[in-house]
């Protein structure tokens, strides 16, 4: 409330006084987090992919801190986003795992997050993109005031991709409202039934301009058939090639609308999911196909943010942190090159697996952290997690939470600013197994599930046999030191299981 009044009474001299001398706004930076979906470790420039370049990305990286042992809280989006919101890792609550479209809010109204924090500091806030955290209270109807979501848990305004690009329904939703919607063509959606007679992929594939590798032959929407049924909203269905152009622009119009006062931008890219269909100035602008040419064009929104900031001279007091949701994958559920046309690029960088999987590749992903003003540019290999957003930007804006509601996040902001070299001593890695990282060692416990996926082709690091890897001298995890090492494959698995089993209980 404080920091609420001072920042009012700050503007209000400001505007009484005329010119906005840079440091007077400076006590708390702009925050812009721009979060990728699907993007790997090894899928940039800066973090060593030569198949496509990233200028804009590789430009935050140069002016900024880049991290090396950086994580997703998850190896999949709903539970990453969860946990990035919440400080609460996500496998502790029940219906935290990939929703379908049509899912309630799985953040109840009235528990702290990032955003009511930030908001409560003083700042406004937004989210543009990808949300995937559910809508409604249940049995949503599109047609109506869509509530509650993101306004309801701390955001002032959001302008949504509901769910994912590949599930119905196919519209955006900008605060409580589909947009475009014509009421006289009504909005429904299932994932059970089929509603309607639209035609699905399964049934019609003749009509389909992509057609799907695995799944995803339910309704056609622009040619692409999705995951889950719908009819109606004709008017508002979106255009996957102008995604990435429509909420760049919201993105950069919210930062153009909220200059005079801090500003926390979440703006959460649909690329590189699938399905990967760019704008057409971006096609064949890589060698590898529709996946590289998301990548072009995740750099070019990356670019678009940079130049509004510096457009609107804000760049030097904005803290830009630049990540993504969970590791690569490469065929995820549509036939789109992506696995013919990879060559030598390597999505999960040095690390095994991608998304879905319990190695390294699952969740280390590029993190990426600029502040001139604070930040000297540089290379860290502290451990941090999404999770620890939550305390590390309560630090930063001196704001407290209660360790009930946010248990696990930590405060690595000395290592987030560069001042530090040491992040978490821990972290707990979630895929369908849960896997603990204690500094360099990483143990996974006995887990029975199929060791490939084989419809992403992704190895998911199941093991009957405990794991356990020294990612210092095998940072591909292919040296099982569980035998060899069993002591410390014992201390890590009680450390594990203690910090399972310390879950807070929801209120
Ligand atoms: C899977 C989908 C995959 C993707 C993923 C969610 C199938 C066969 N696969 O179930 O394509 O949508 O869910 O991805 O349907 S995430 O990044 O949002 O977690
Ligand atoms: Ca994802």
């Amino acid at each position: 409330m404080f920091v609420r009044c001072f920042r009012i009474s700050l503007l209000v001299l400001l505007v009484v006084g005329g010119a906005l001398p840079q440091v007077a706004l400076s006590a708390t930076p702009n925050i812009v987090l721009i979060y990728a979906d699907d993007l790997g470790y090894g899928d940039v420039g800066c973090y060593g992919a030569t198949r496509v370049a990233t200028p804009h990305v590789d430009r935050l990286a140069r002016e900024g801190m880049r991290f090396t042992d950086a994580h997703s809280p998850s190896a999949t989006c709903t539970p990453s986003r969860y946990a990035l919101l919440t400080g609460e890792y996500a496998w502790r609550r029940k219906g935290t795992g990939i929703l379908p479209g049509n899912a309630a809010l799985i953040i109840e109204p009235g528990r702290p997050t990032l955003a009511t924090m930030l908001r409560d500091a003083g700042y406004r806030t937004g989210v543009v993109g990808k949300w995937h955290l559910g809508l409604g209270d249940g049995d949503l109807d599109w047609n109506g005031p869509i509530r509650p979501g993101p306004l309801e848990i701390g955001f002032d305004y959001c302008y949504l991709i509901p769910a994912t690009g590949d599930r119905v329904p196919c519209v955006y939703v900008e605060n409580y409202h589909v947009v475009g919607l014509d009421p006289r063509d009504p909005i429904e959606v299932s994932f059970r039934k089929p509603v309607g007679d639209e035609p699905t992929g399964k049934e019609h594939p003749e009509l389909l301009s992509m057609h799907p590798s695995h799944g995803h032959n339910q309704t056609i929407i622009n040619g692409i058939s999705r995951i889950g049924y719908m009819r109606g909203g004709k008017a508002a269905r979106w255009v996957d090639e102008d995604m990435a152009d429509v909420i760049t622009e919201k993105a950069v119009g919210f930062i153009a609308r909220h200059q005079a006062l801090p500003f926390f931008l979440f703006f959460s890219l649909h690329d590189i999911h699938v399905p990967r269909v760019p704008h057409p100035r971006f096609r064949g602008t890589t060698p590898m196909g529709p996946r590289g040419d998301a990548i072009a064009q995740l750099d070019w929104c990356t670019g678009e943010i940079l130049d509004a900031l510096d457009r609107h001279g804000l760049a030097e007091n904005t803290l830009v942190i630049f990540t993504s949701d969970n590791g690569p994958v490469v065929d995820d559920g549509y036939q789109d090159e992506a696995v013919e046309k990879l060559g030598d690029h390597q999505p999960a960088g040095p690390w095994r697996g991608g998304k879905y999987s319990n190695f390294e590749g699952g969740t280390r992903v590029p993190w990426i952290v600029r502040w001139p003003k604070r930040i000297q540019p540089g290379i860290s290999d502290a451990l941090i997690c999404q999770v620890d957003m939550f305390a590390s930007l309560a630090a930063l804006t001196d704001q407290s939470f209660s360790a009930k509601t946010a248990p696990d996040t930590e405060n690595v902001l000395p290592a987030l600013l560069g001042e530090s070299s040491k992040g978490r001593e821990h972290l707990v890695e979630h895929a369908r197994t849960l896997s603990l990282r204690h500094g360099h060692w990483k143990y996974i416990p006995p887990s029975s599930g199929p060791k490939l996926n084989r419809n992403t082709n992704t190895e998911l690091g199941n093991d009957e046999r405990g794991q356990l890897y020294n990612l210092n001298h095998d940072p591909g995890e292919t040296t099982n030191l569980v035998d060899r090492r069993s002591e410390q494959a014992e201390r890590m698995r009680d450390l594990l299981r203690k910090i399972e089993s310390a879950s807070a209980e929801p209120e």
